[in-house]
């Protein structure tokens, strides 16, 4: 197991880890799951978490066993509907949708010297980024329009490194969805979960909210499992 003094950096997820924007990306795949005749469930909300737009829509096209039903073109047309819808729900948005105590804990990292980087799978990112007023600590990102591979695959986090010019052995990953935190783990990175312990079972720390993320937290988390091994 890592220990906490091995950190140098860490890489956050965008959405259901800085900010609440999860919920609204739910509701508008929602609003075209339906328009399609596909029923959604809490399930499918779960998996479709840190997944890219167009394998998202391939996942409910799925759930509703209709993938072999549209053309690439229609496909594009609904991704694009979505992703509308999505940036309709993110009208109004601005720093009161960052999530609890994120703000301190960015601050906090600034101030021990940590390097900070963003592995979002959402071409939004930077857009929502802005609006929230955290721009400024993201200098450094992983532009997911280059990614080969989508979470779960391993890439984004290891680039959310590399950016860094940090080994994945000295970076925490932080994220939301099950997907994000396979990323994460086999990318060589310790993971943190926010959320549902047992989704997020994979995960080497498990935080249910971001509330709890500190860096006293975390070093407590770490030190205690180094003490069972
Ligand atoms: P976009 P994250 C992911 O962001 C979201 O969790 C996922 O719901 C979304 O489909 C994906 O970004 C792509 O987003 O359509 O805005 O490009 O969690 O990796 O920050
Ligand atoms: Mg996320």
């Amino acid at each position: 197991m890592v220990k906490f003094e091995q950190i140098k950096g860490f890489v956050f997820d965008l959405d259901g880890v800085i900010a609440d924007t999860s919920v609204y990306h739910a509701k508008a795949w929602r609003q075209l799951a339906e328009k399609l005749g596909v029923t959604w469930t809490d399930d499918l909300a779960d998996r479709l978490k840190g997944i890219s737009r167009m394998d998202s829509l391939n996942m409910i096209l799925n759930a509703g066993g209709i993938e072999s039903n549209y053309t690439e073109t229609e496909k594009e047309l609904f991704a694009t509907e979505k992703n509308a819808n999505y940036l309709k729900l993110l009208k109004n948005m601005d720093s009161t949708e960052i999530l609890p105590g994120i703000v301190d804990f960015i601050r906090d990292l600034e101030e021990h010297n940590y390097k900070l980087s963003l592995a979002s799978a959402s071409k939004n990112s930077p857009f929502v980024l802005k609006r929230l007023g955290l721009d400024m600590y993201f200098k450094n990102k992983v532009d997911p329009t280059t990614l080969k591979h989508g979470k779960p695959d391993p890439e984004i986090f290891a680039r959310g490194a590399e950016v860094l010019n940090l080994k994945p052995s000295e970076c925490i990953g932080i994220e939301d969805a099950k997907a994000g935190v396979q990323s994460i783990n086999s990318a060589g990175e310790l993971s943190i979960g926010i959320g549902n312990a047992e989704i997020l079972s994979e995960a080497d720390i498990n935080f249910a909210s971001t509330g709890e993320l500190t860096l006293e937290n975390i070093k407590k988390a770490l030190n205690s499992q180094i003490n069972v091994d």
